[in-house]
């Protein structure tokens, strides 16, 4: 059978074949990944970003459980910081979430940060299609960091959550990065120890400024012990209202062509550098040699490259 019509039915081994082929540009996949995504759009996708280790595995170990007593099938994407050589972090992941791995109905996968240079991860975006493709309820992308990545990747997502925990000043610098206005839901945790309260009130007074519109989403601070799975029934249940409110709202369609609009943009850049990078190098020549000598100027040169009339 066709590795599509597999992952289809909800194969895992089918999928995880996929993914990898997928990271590896394997022809045949990149070819498959066409038809994926014609079979996608179903599933709801939750982004949850944060400083490293703030607890972001540990919040979702917990989500998983609480989701999977509602029967949900249930998707992760960890976007793993470590380098592709060391693996630490991936195999932490997989430890953690080793209990979920064994229930078909919970597929994890961790990707190496390659490739994901502050903005859309083709790697991240194909993994999402498949685990789409494959029947996923609820899709989790995980990513560390805190800065304009993490816009970008909010923008990938229908919920986003943003972790923090007391004692990084962190507030500061997410009002630098713009992460405020991205965030659904902001979830304090480690919120055992010191400082919680005031991350609270310095989050709450930031977002007092902006004054609440009607038909709006007033982000939620929620304060969670991931490790004792305290507060994450709570989180479980505002993810379930903010996207209760997306649907009512009909702002879902707006996350959609959000997603749509970046998948493009990306293809479209994606697919500039490959001409550019398989064109004839002759050509490239010429225009340079052009440029150097004043004949023309950049803009109508790559104009010419990729064989647009000049604009007006
Ligand atoms: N004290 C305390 N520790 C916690 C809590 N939640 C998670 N931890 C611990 O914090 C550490 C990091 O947790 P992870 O879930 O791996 O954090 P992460 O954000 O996924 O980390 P990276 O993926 O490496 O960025 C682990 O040792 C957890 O056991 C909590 O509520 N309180
Ligand atoms: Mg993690």
């Amino acid at each position: 059978m066709k590795l599509l019509n597999r992952v289809l039915k909800g194969d895992v081994r089918a999928a995880a074949q996929l993914i990898r082929s997928l990271e590896d540009d394997v022809p045949e996949a990149v070819a498959e990944l066409k038809d994926v995504y014609l079979h996608t759009g179903q599933a709801y996708i939750v982004g949850i970003a944060g400083a490293p280790g703030a607890g972001k595995s540990t919040i979702l170990e917990s989500l998983i459980d609480i989701f999977r007593k509602g029967n949900m099938k249930i998707g992760v994407v960890a976007i793993d910081p470590t380098s592709p050589l060391s693996g630490g972090a991936i195999l932490g992941d997989r430890l953690r979430m080793q209990r979920q791995g064994a229930d078909e109905d919970v597929f994890i996968r961790s990707l190496a940060s390659r490739g994901w240079k502050g903005g859309l991860s083709k790697a991240t975006m194909n993994t999402v299609h498949v685990l789409d493709a494959m029947g996923k309820d609820i899709i989790f992308v995980e990513a560390v960091g805190s800065g304009q990545g993490e816009v970008d990747f909010a923008r990938i997502a229908d919920t986003s959550i943003v972790t923090l925990i007391p004692g990084l000043g962190d507030e500061i610098q997410m009002m630098k990065a713009g992460i405020m206005e991205m965030a659904d839901i902001f979830v304090i945790n480690k919120a055992e120890r010191e400082g919680s309260d005031n991350l609270r009130m310095s989050l709450e007074a930031m977002l007092s400024m902006t004054p609440h519109q009607p038909n709006t989403w007033q982000p939620n601070i929620l304060l969670t012990e991931a490790i004792l799975n305290k507060g994450t029934e709570q989180l479980a249940k505002v993810i379930l209202r903010h996207k209760d409110f997306l649907i009512s709202s009909n702002k879902i369609e707006k996350c959609r062509r959000r997603r749509a609009e970046l998948e493009l943009t990306a293809a479209i850049e994606s697919t500039l550098h490959h001409h550019l990078e398989t064109m004839s190098g002759c050509l490239l020549v010429k225009l340079i040699d052009d440029l150097v000598l004043r004949k023309t100027d950049p803009k109508s040169a790559a104009l010419k490259v990729i064989n647009l009339p000049e604009q007006k």
